[in-house]
């Protein structure tokens, strides 16, 4: 695990400094799940691939950025699935993006995930690394330094919801506007490490990913970007469950590029969620 976490480390320096270095385009391809590819996409692939390559425990990985998975060395113990750079359409606005980790045992589902990390490039390079705690380290003179162990309180302030408005349902709409006559502040940039990210370390709230009218399954990926944050909110002492109440991490996979419906949260804003839900299976 921590020839992993170190190849991660690796990665994280080379691709935060493409991210200022390199030229920002269209490379002219599609990834699997239909959206047009940045050069910066391919090279954070691509970098990332590289440096878990040299980590003889690893034995396959899989990409948000490619359909199938890749063999790297048949006896390795782990499965490592990533997105190289989550929201890289924010690049061109010079907002936060990240690069997101799931370490799995024996096949790619919830249940056989053992560790998970997430890396943002924002004012600051910082990275987030879950395996029995969850702990938050900072880019410091080439050297990650660890801050400190990330834990959720029992209810938070900020509200981060996801999708197109037009088509969320009724129910989540309720949601989402009894949280805001709450008090509860409107925090999203579009990015979900960044806003996970500041949900984290401000001690709560919601970030939710509903299904909607027009994509009834969500748009978040279970293996590359569900799973490894269901862990971290778990590990940080909060909750990350689907629309059905289920627990995100109990959930199995059939497709490596499998999207799920996801809420992320403390204690108070979960229970929320669940009841919420609940109510619009009776109405
Ligand atoms: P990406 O992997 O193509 O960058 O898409 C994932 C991103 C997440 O970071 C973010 O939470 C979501 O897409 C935002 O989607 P929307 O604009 O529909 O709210
Ligand atoms: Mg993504």
């Amino acid at each position: 695990m921590t020839e992993i976490i170190e190849a991660i480390k690796r990665s994280a320096i080379k691709i935060s400094k493409a991210i200022v270095d390199e030229e920002f385009g269209y490379e002219g391809s599609v990834n699997s799940s239909g959206e047009e590819q940045l050069k910066l996409d391919v090279l954070s692939d691509k970098i990332i691939e590289e440096e878990l390559s040299t980590a003889s425990s690893v034995k396959a990985i899989a990409s948000e950025e490619k359909s199938e998975e890749t063999l790297i060395h048949e006896n390795g113990k782990y499965l490592v699935a990533y997105d190289p750079l989550d929201g890289s359409s924010l690049v061109d606005v010079n907002l936060s993006v990240g690069s997101i980790f799931g370490i799995y045992e024996n096949g790619w589902s919830g249940k056989n995930l053992v560790a998970s990390a997430y890396v943002v490039y924002g004012p600051r390079v910082e990275l987030v690394v879950a395996t029995i705690k969850a702990e938050r380290f900072i880019l410091r003179n080439g050297k990650f330094e660890f801050l400190q162990e990330l834990q959720l309180l029992q209810k938070g302030k900020l509200n981060a919801p996801g999708a197109t408005q037009k088509y969320w349902y009724p129910h989540h709409k309720a949601l989402v506007e009894s949280l805001f006559a709450e008090g509860y502040r409107l925090r999203y940039s579009g990015g979900m490490v960044p806003d996970l990210h500041q949900i984290l370390v401000k001690g709560g709230g919601l970030f939710s990913y509903p299904g909607t009218k027009d994509k009834p399954r969500g748009k978040l990926r279970k293996l590359f970007e569900v799973f490894p944050f269901a862990n971290i909110y778990e590990k940080a002492g909060g909750r990350a469950i689907n629309d059905a109440g289920e627990r995100l991490l109990d959930l199995s996979c059939s497709e490596l590029h499998e999207t799920t419906p996801c809420f992320f949260g403390s204690h108070y804003e979960i229970k929320k969620v669940r009841e919420y839900y609940a109510k619009s299976k009776t109405a």
